[in-house]
């Protein structure tokens, strides 16, 4: 279900008792996360014309400086009394990386407006909008925008649209709806800058980027499940210079073996080990699998990460020569 009249209503009354906005997303924050706290706190300042901080404790990745509201993206502030917290594209608390330095978000002693559209959210604030149909954050947000019949202008609807697009990678994933194709229309014709998006987020990779790919696809091998999965190491993150954020998309082409059941990339990243797993298929359920090592995520997508570290494993065969002669006629 889209947002309701009633659930826009509720955000708009809890944000109305603010003295001060704080919206805050995911760390490691990706263009949904980006896009939809600049919109949605961008959107809550001009309608409302309360003081507002955008903040996430991980800094912006390169790939989205093109937004120029991230300059005021900062690190948490300090909570006081009559701040209304706004949390976005965050499935739960901890995911904020803020539980224990700032408590007073989420024991209830201020109002907390919960924004996502992840299934797995654990509907951790007073107010919660979860809406799992929608693809994106940035798309649960253009209906709250437009429910309060609040107009937005281009750099705004530009922020939006950059997480409708990488949260379907670019329109080409299995959850891009018709009502994705609608609020694409619609920020459009707010004035979105689609090939700004396009060339930042789809036609730029560093070469670091492209050398680690590279081994990805190098090392891609089926596994006995039906799987098609490659795996990188420290020590490819090491050769080809890249740092973790770099593998994302690089499963997108893993996934593209054909007749594989799903796929999935390994990699180790400080003493943990994280797995991107996807699937074509609508009889394999990836989320479950992830669950198998406490991940989570979607149907077709999802993630988990354990601590440990990857141990490649060889198999080597002995072969008589005659045996081996009589495979190379
Ligand atoms: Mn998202």
């Amino acid at each position: 279900m889209p947002v309701t009249r009633d659930q826009a209503q509720a955000i708009l009354r809890t944000l109305e008792k603010a003295q001060r906005v704080v919206c805050i997303c995911h760390r490691g924050p990706d263009g949904d996360a980006i896009g939809s706290l600049i919109g949605m706190g961008l959107l809550i300042e001009q309608h409302l014309k309360k003081p507002v901080v955008l903040s996430c404790i991980d800094p912006v990745p390169e790939t989205f400086l093109y937004l120029s509201p991230v300059h005021r993206i900062i690190e948490p502030p300090v909570l006081s009394d009559g701040d209304v917290a706004v949390v976005i594209d965050t499935a739960e608390p901890k995911l904020t990386n803020l539980q224990e330095s700032h408590p007073r978000l989420f024991d209830g002693s201020l109002p907390l407006i919960n924004i996502d559209h992840h299934p797995s959210n654990t509907r951790f604030g007073s107010v919660n909008i979860v809406t799992p149909e929608a693809a994106s954050s940035c798309e649960v947000v253009v209906q709250i925008a437009d429910l309060l019949e609040w107009g937005m202008q281009g750099d705004i609807a530009t922020a939006l649209l950059t997480g409708v697009y990488t949260d379907t990678g670019g329109l080409l994933h299995s959850n891009t709806s018709a009502e994705v194709y609608r609020t694409v229309a619609r920020l459009l014709r707010a004035g979105a800058r689609h090939q700004l998006i396009i060339s930042a987020v789809f036609r730029t990779a560093q070469l670091s980027t492209l050398k680690l790919w590279g081994r990805v696809l190098e090392k891609i091998s089926v596994s006995e499940e039906g799987g098609a999965v490659s795996a990188v190491t420290e020590g490819d993150f090491r050769a080809t210079g890249a740092d973790y954020s770099e593998l994302a998309g690089a499963i997108d082409y893993v996934n593209a073996v054909p007749g594989m059941r799903f796929s999935m990339v390994l990699s180790e990243r400080g003493g943990l080990v994280k797995g991107s797993i996807r699937t074509l298929r609508d009889d394999v359920d990836v989320s479950e699998m992830a669950s198998k090592l406490q991940g989570g995520g979607h149907k077709k997508a999802a993630g988990f990460a354990v601590a440990g570290k990857l141990r490649p494993e060889l198999r080597w065969k002995v072969v008589e020569r005659k045996e081996e002669e009589g495979v190379s006629e």
